[in-house]
């Protein structure tokens, strides 16, 4: 029987590369350039599986494409708000992601944008690397500690608990949240609040880690309102979940203290009002970006591909 034929359509790992193509009947996208919907849309109707990832959008009319091949789409990502997940259990498409291999790194980095907001670690550096800093102050540069100050967790999932558990337990912080289910078996304190509402009012700093790709952001113009003048809005999961506009007039007129983000609503632009604020640490969408991670997401798919071709349960299906 000839292999399946897989689109690959960004640039992977060198293990993970080297696996499909041993494989399968591979194409690979050696110069990592982003796909066209017009690329993806004829994809569909040349691969049996395709291997995306968040900058792929899968929408509805790209999964609908007349003539379409494609039987399995192995996500590489645990988002994937970047796919019509309800057109493609429709036309009956499986789809996979790669969740738990990107917790830790996700919540690494959750943890470190509470620390660069509350800090003051941007603002702080471009002074020194453009030669403004005149030397030791007692007085600048003055942050905010964290020991003692409330983490308000929006989305108690995997990262949400490995973020919480993180500053919970190594940082001193107390932790309130909103989840829509009960979080049960939480391995620290924390407390669970009855809206989105109650934890940006209570927070000291906000931490967003629920999955995008709503039609409206979850976190709104009112719920910024909400915080106090003192609070840091920290959003590592989807730029989308957060009404960004909203966000950028709250820091700029000061609503806010300051935020850290690595998620933004259209990637890879981000508006020059939010690049020029000193208040604000921006990361490029770096949260599971280690080698180890990125090879074992790439793994993950992989071995969801193989479970699909061998009609076996795949270790990590969406629909
Ligand atoms: C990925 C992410 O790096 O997994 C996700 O949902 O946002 C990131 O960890 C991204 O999807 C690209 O693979």
């Amino acid at each position: 029987m000839p292999k399946p034929k897989v689109l690959v359509t960004r640039k992977l790992t060198g293990p993970v590369e080297d696996r499909l193509a041993g494989d399968y009947d591979v194409v690979l996208n050696p110069s990592d350039r982003p796909m066209t919907a017009s690329d993806l849309a004829a994809a569909m109707r040349s691969y049996d599986a395709l291997v995306p990832t968040v900058s792929d959008q899968l929408n509805s009319s790209c999964l609908n494409v007349d003539g379409r091949r494609v039987r399995m789409i192995a996500n590489v990502g645990v988002g994937y708000s970047n796919i019509d997940i309800d057109t493609a259990r429709d036309v009956g498409i499986v789809v996979s992601n790669t969740p738990d291999v990107l917790t830790d790194a996700t919540a690494d980095i959750a943890m470190m944008l509470i620390l660069a907001a509350s800090r003051g670690a941007y603002a702080a550096e471009a002074k020194l690397r453009e030669g403004r800093w005149a030397g030791f102050s007692v007085v600048d540069d003055l942050g905010t500690g964290i020991q003692d100050k409330v983490l308000g967790i929006v989305g108690m999932g995997r990262i949400g608990r490995a973020t919480a558990r993180r500053a919970a337990m190594g940082f001193g912080m107390r932790i309130v949240f909103y989840n829509r289910s009960s979080a049960e078996d939480l391995d620290f304190e924390a407390e669970r609040l009855g809206s989105i509402d109650a934890v940006m009012s209570q927070a000291d700093v906000v931490s967003i880690h629920v999955p995008g790709g709503g039609a409206n952001p979850l976190i709104t113009a009112k719920h910024i309102a909400g915080m106090k003048p003192s609070a840091y809005l920290v959003n590592t999961a989807r730029g989308d979940s957060v009404d960004q506009a909203a966000l950028i007039e709250a820091l700029a007129e000061g609503r806010i203290a300051g935020a850290g983000l690595d998620v933004f609503e259209n990637e890879p632009s981000v508006p020059d009002a939010l690049r020029r604020l000193r208040n604000v640490t921006l990361l490029p969408h770096i949260g599971s970006a280690t080698e180890e991670v990125r090879t074992a997401m790439g793994m993950l798919a992989a071995d969801n591909l193989d479970a699909f071709f061998a009609g076996e349960n795949l270790p990590s299906r969406v629909v």
